[in-house]
């Protein structure tokens, strides 16, 4: 048993819960589902956690998920947010048939996948990984030649998702952020106009395998699957989707994360005595860009930036904290960004931290998906970005508020931040045995 302040934590039952549940998410040998039931194909910033995970028990599993992963990688360099390693119909839409990446010229030649991206992790998850494993030769090997993928990815951001050169890439589809139904995309979903035919006949299975009260609403998955359909039209990249998208935004986490990746592809790129030029500059422009363009005084925090609409979305987020991991912030900022998360966590009516959304505005939620639960990944990076900072007592509560939470609810998709409601419940929100939970617990457990 560990204990930390309040918290209880079985840290060696849990280890091996989460190790059998990451072995029994591999499917064909080679890479593995988020949850079997609710996500049946290979994510993409959840194989990065993944990978991680691996990396404490079996390094080789690690490896292959990371290229089975970049099987998908586009040839112009971008890395799907879900790749179909199996063409069956697995009961989840949007499946290859809708997305027919196929038809793409530009698309990865080896498997199906969807059009659009995630947050890049493969950075700093690759760097990760050789610091749990340092002496495997094997993993350097892999890592010297997995570099160059990850550098053609960023290289894709920076020429095709940041129109006016600024060093911030844009996303065109709550999906990509890794945030589904964030509040923060709600007012521009809502001014979205949809007409009678604009949509194809689609059926969704998310909300009859989950509780579809802790799922996204029908008027979401319509905007989700208008946004699909216009990066479609546009063969998923170029000035058509730049000009006419309505969803158009330099988000916060997915800037930190490219930015956190940048930093670990250039360690690594002077270890293996590769050219790292080309990544220095587009991360010191990054860095400043974001940190000038995205901060936000009357929020003391950074915010997502609405292109589309020339404004920031001005709210309070859980992807702003994603900065301290990414180093932007300086020393006031990062305070004033530490300050937000003491809030929460002395309110007298009890929260764990940290909720994905601002738990004084009225849209709220603490059951539904992303507009209020705590996620085990984003837990993790806010934790090491709270450490890198020094902020000890911050970072350990983040951490063991997630470890109790697992330890008494099992490893579930997300939780209730409400300290009362969690401990009356048996069990966490949304699908279960999942993976990055599991590989998040394994990490910080081994941290
Ligand atoms: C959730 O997103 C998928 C779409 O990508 C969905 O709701 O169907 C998000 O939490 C996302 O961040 C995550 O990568 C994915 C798989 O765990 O599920």
């Amino acid at each position: 048993m560990i204990a930390e302040s309040t918290h209880m934590v079985d840290a060696e039952r849990l280890t091996a819960e989460a190790k059998g549940i990451l072995a029994g998410n591999v499917l064909s040998g080679g890479y593995t589902v988020p949850s079997k039931k609710l996500y049946p194909y290979q994510w993409n910033w959840d194989s990065g956690f993944v990978a991680m995970g691996f990396a404490h028990f079996d390094v080789m599993q690690g490896i292959s998920e990371m290229e089975y992963l970049f099987k998908g990688q586009w040839e112009n360099g971008m890395l799907p947010h879900i790749i179909f390693h199996s063409k069956k119909r697995e009961g989840y839409f949007p499946g290859p048939d809708y997305w027919q990446s196929n038809k793409v010229p530009y698309s990865s030649k080896e498997v199906d996948t969807s059009g659009i991206t995630q947050p890049p992790v493969h950075g700093f998850v690759l760097e990760r990984m050789m610091e749990i494993a340092p002496d495997n030769g094997a993993l350097v090997e892999f890592a010297k030649v997995l570099f160059h993928k990850i550098v053609k990815l960023h290289r894709y951001y920076y020429q095709h998702r940041d129109p006016n050169k600024e060093g911030l890439a844009y996303i065109y589809h709550p999906w990509a952020s890794g945030r589904d139904n964030s509040p923060l995309w709600d007012d521009i979903l809502k001014s979205m106009k949809i007409m009678p035919g604009d949509l194809p006949a689609y059926e969704r299975y998310d909300n009859k395998i989950a509780d579809p009260s802790e799922r996204p609403s029908q008027l979401d998955y319509d905007c989700y699957v208008y946004l699909m359909e216009l990066g479609k039209k546009h063969g998923y990249m170029g000035e058509g989707i730049s000009n006419e998208s309505p969803f158009l935004v330099q988000d916060t986490l997915f800037n930190a994360v490219l930015i956190k990746s940048n930093d670990a592809l250039i360690r690594m790129g002077e270890r293996f005595g590769f050219d790292t030029g080309e990544i220095i500059e587009w991360n010191n422009q990054s860095r400043r860009a974001y940190d000038q363009k995205l901060w936000v005084d009357e929020l003391e925090m950074y915010a997502p930036f609405d292109m589309r609409n020339h404004k920031h979305i001005k709210l309070k987020e859980i992807g702003s904290f994603v900065s301290l991991y990414a180093g932007i912030p300086d020393a006031k900022r990062a305070r004033k960004l530490r300050n937000n998360l003491y809030d929460v966590a002395d309110r007298p009516e009890g929260f764990r931290v940290v909720p994905s959304f601002d738990i004084d505005h009225w849209v709220f939620d603490p059951k539904k998906y992303w507009k209020g639960p705590i996620w085990p990944q984003m837990n993790w990076l806010i934790y090491h970005g709270l450490r890198d900072y020094g902020f000890m007592g911050t970072a350990k509560k983040v951490k063991w508020d997630f470890l109790d939470l697992v330890n008494k609810l099992g490893f579930h998709e997300y939780f209730d931040p409400r300290v009362a409601v969690a401990d009356s419940l048996e069990h966490g929100y949304g699908g279960d045995h999942f993976s990055w939970t599991a590989a998040v617990v394994l990490d910080l457990i081994a941290d």
